[in-house]
């Protein structure tokens, strides 16, 4: 049967699901499908609106991971966001599973676990820090650690592991991106990434003291930019305001800079005619955030966008007009301030 692995693209969870689908699959997807239809099944990174927008044809060989659930038949889908709930009341067809939970690689080791697949201690921790990456459930000192240079190369932590390899597939080239992130899963897989004999010949070290030195090199510039509004008690990095971009955007600076914020929002050309809003709650203070910003990002979606947008309860995004860049700015900081006087 011929099989494609279609996952969150750029992502860390996304990757992480991939892997887990295209190597414990037979644990997982209830289907007369072999080792080798699995082995040699296509990767396709896709962005969520990719499915959203209902332009691309699924079809019943398809194992869809980490993103919305298309609208036709597939073999398989699994996630784990607050906008991607399936209507209730409609029971899901079989190979199909959703639930809220840190990471969908988590989720998806879960149910190979239940189905009888053994949860050795790397698989353990490989789960663990893919929950403490997808659900941004990182201490200060994690950050650091992840975020800066660490002070040793050569003994990374499980968690530095994970962020070296998504290093790889977070360049400034989408293009060289999408290759790498289908060049990772493409290869032979270990037990987990962490001990991938094929990924690590590929010197991820490499692609990692690179990113650290471009989150510095970001951090420097969007420290003349980035601004706190006090009364949404949000963050704002409107990138139109610089003009270059320097750098790989740090997701977790404005956490770091302004710890008195509850919120940060960010908003970045895609093209001439479409940006993307990210908003997210600060990850060291969620019991902060008052409103749902995935519900919040799918509404921004529609009423300034074409329709992508969603998350999770304590982190969203969409994709709204160029047209609408203030009046998007000026609706996100007018709900949270409701959301702070509910
Ligand atoms: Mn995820």
């Amino acid at each position: 049967m011929k099989l494609r692995i279609i996952a969150h693209a750029g992502c860390t969870d996304g990757y992480g699901s991939a892997f887990v689908v295209k190597k414990y699959g037979k644990y997982l997807i209830h289907a007369p499908i072999t080792k080798d239809d699995l082995a040699h099944a296509e990767i396709l990174p896709f962005y969520p609106g990719d499915v959203q927008t209902g332009n691309f044809a699924f079809t019943s060989g398809d194992i869809v991971v980490d993103l919305p659930r298309p609208k036709s038949d597939i073999l398989f889908w699994c996630d784990h966001h607050a906008t991607t709930k399936p209507e209730s009341g409609e029971p899901l067809p079989q190979n199909n599973y959703w639930k809220i939970t840190p990471s969908c690689t988590g989720y998806l080791l879960d149910l190979a676990f239940q189905n009888g697949l053994n949860a050795t201690p790397e698989l353990r921790e490989f789960q663990k820090v893919m929950d403490t990456i997808d659900a941004a459930e990182y201490t200060p000192a994690e950050i650091k650690e992840c975020y800066y240079s660490p002070s040793d190369f050569n003994n990374l932590t499980a968690l530095q592991k994970i962020h070296a390899i998504g290093s790889m597939f977070n360049t400034r080239d989408r293009i060289l991106n999408l290759e790498i992130f289908k060049t990772l899963l493409t290869a032979r897989l270990g037990e987990t990434p962490l001990s991938s004999p094929a990924l690590w010949q590929l010197n991820p070290l490499m692609f990692y003291r690179a990113q650290l030195l471009s989150y510095q090199e970001w951090r420097e510039n969007v420290d003349t930019y980035l601004v706190y509004d006090a009364d949404a008690k949000c963050v704002v990095q409107d990138d139109r305001k610089t003009a270059m971009t320097r750098g790989v955007a740090d997701r977790f600076y404005a956490c770091i800079k302004f710890p008195q914020s509850s919120y940060n929002l960010s908003l970045k050309p895609i093209d001439p005619e479409t940006m993307r809003l990210g908003l997210g709650s600060n990850i060291f203070h969620k019991e902060r955030c008052k409103v749902d910003l995935g519900k919040l990002c799918r509404d921004v979606g529609k009423k300034f966008g074409t329709g992508a947008g969603g998350g999770h309860y304590y982190v969203g995004g969409g994709v709204i007009k160029t047209e609408n860049g203030d009046a998007g700015i000026e609706y996100v900081l007018k709900k949270l301030k409701e959301g702070e006087n509910k």
